[in-house]
């Protein structure tokens, strides 16, 4: 995958329909190709004058915008945002997904207590996102913990690494699930990519533990 400017469209992992029938083929097929496309789209219109931030990784210019001149700053953090999210949230799906029995998973069972005591959690926190933003399980140090942003917010900038992550603006669910968020949170969990979750978990736990 390019990680710099000038930033392409990722293809998904899978086809529109692989996620049927708990995401339908025409959600994912609008929310990558013009949701997403739209984020890469405006994210390169933003960098395309300023030369010396072409070879910054995405990661880089979201957690140093700050740095940004003033003009681009905003656009790169949402459309740099919804770039990151979007790739994290259509990598951590998967049509063949199989229940986790690695290091995440103990780590989960252990710091929630049970499966079900995390879901219960997930779904309240996920529930709760007022307006648009996404769920995500998080690492601090090998230690878990779900956290909520808004809106094209990524957990980079609070210092989190992200595990896995779930898009809750009305996009991501309205044409299947209408206004009913929970319904999409229960679907989704029948999609989760437990093996690229436990890639990234095992990615934060290397990267302090070792
Ligand atoms: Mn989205």
């Amino acid at each position: 995958m390019k990680n710099h400017y000038k930033f392409e469209l990722e293809p998904l992992p899978y086809t529109y329909d692989a996620l049927e029938p708990f995401i339908d083929a025409k959600t994912m097929e609008i929310h990558h190709n013009r949701h997403l496309q739209a984020y890469v789209y405006n994210l390169n219109k933003a960098l395309c004058g300023y030369e010396y931030l072409h070879s910054w990784s995405l990661e880089k210019l979201i957690c140093n915008a700050d740095r940004l001149p003033a003009d681009i700053r905003q656009a790169v953090k949402n459309n740099g945002g919804g770039v990151y999210n979007h790739n994290f949230y259509f990598d951590g799906m998967s049509c063949s997904a199989k229940m986790p029995n690695g290091r995440l998973w103990a780590a989960i069972t252990k710091t929630f207590g049970s499966y079900e005591n995390f879901v219960t959690e997930w779904k309240k926190q996920a529930l709760g996102v007022f307006g648009s933003g996404y769920a995500w399980l998080v690492s601090n140090c090998g230690r878990l913990c779900i956290m909520t942003t808004a809106n094209q917010e990524t957990p980079l900038t609070r210092g989190q690494c992200p595990i896995m992550t779930i898009d809750v603006w009305e996009h991501a669910y309205y044409l299947k699930h209408y206004n009913k968020r929970a319904d999409y949170i229960e679907d989704w969990l029948q999609v989760i990519n437990w093996e690229k979750a436990e890639m990234n978990f095992l990615k934060t736990v290397d990267r302090h533990t070792f």
